[in-house]
């Protein structure tokens, strides 16, 4: 291998190999990520649960695509909790996201698997399907957030 191909090897593995931590230059990156990954995730879920209570209409095929993003969107905000985020933005996460963190990861894969069941539940093309993956997707979300956020965001 040439030389210069060598290092442009070892600095590709070097930076892949690097801890979540520093792909985020500043606190304020980690947590604007993160806040951006949930509001995608939160917006294409709710697509699907307003169709499930009755608020919009129901069609299949938008529900699918609605979950493809949500499915997506849900593998991306956790690897932006990381250790000293919790100020640099004003943000809702509460210190046990980082001293009870065992917990919050489960919960966090605890909402991904559901969301994914729902994806899965989704494709059998009717209502009735969608409604209790919904229910159990929903209450997910809910379980993370009454012990990890926050009601009110922090002033910085
Ligand atoms: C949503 C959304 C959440 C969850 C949560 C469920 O649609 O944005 O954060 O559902 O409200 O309790």
């Amino acid at each position: 291998m040439n030389r210069r191909l060598l290092a442009a090897a070892t600095f590709v593995v070097a930076w892949v190999s690097l801890p979540a931590a520093a792909q985020f230059q500043k606190p304020e990156d980690a947590i604007k990520y993160r806040q951006s990954a949930l509001t995608v995730m939160s917006t294409h879920f709710g697509r699907v649960a307003a169709m499930a209570a009755g608020r919009i209409p129901y069609d299949a095929k938008a529900a699918s695509d609605n979950l493809a993003i949500a499915v997506m969107a849900s593998r991306l905000p956790f690897v932006a909790f990381v250790e000293g985020s919790d100020k640099g933005l004003p943000n809702r996460a509460k210190p046990e996201v980082w001293s009870q963190n065992a917990k919050f990861k489960e919960l966090a894969e605890k909402m991904q698997g559901e969301l994914a069941k729902l994806d899965t539940a989704a494709k059998a093309g009717t209502l009735d399907a969608l409604k209790p993956a919904v229910a159990a997707t929903g209450a997910a979300c809910k379980a993370c957030h009454d012990d990890f956020r926050a009601e009110k965001y922090s002033a910085n």
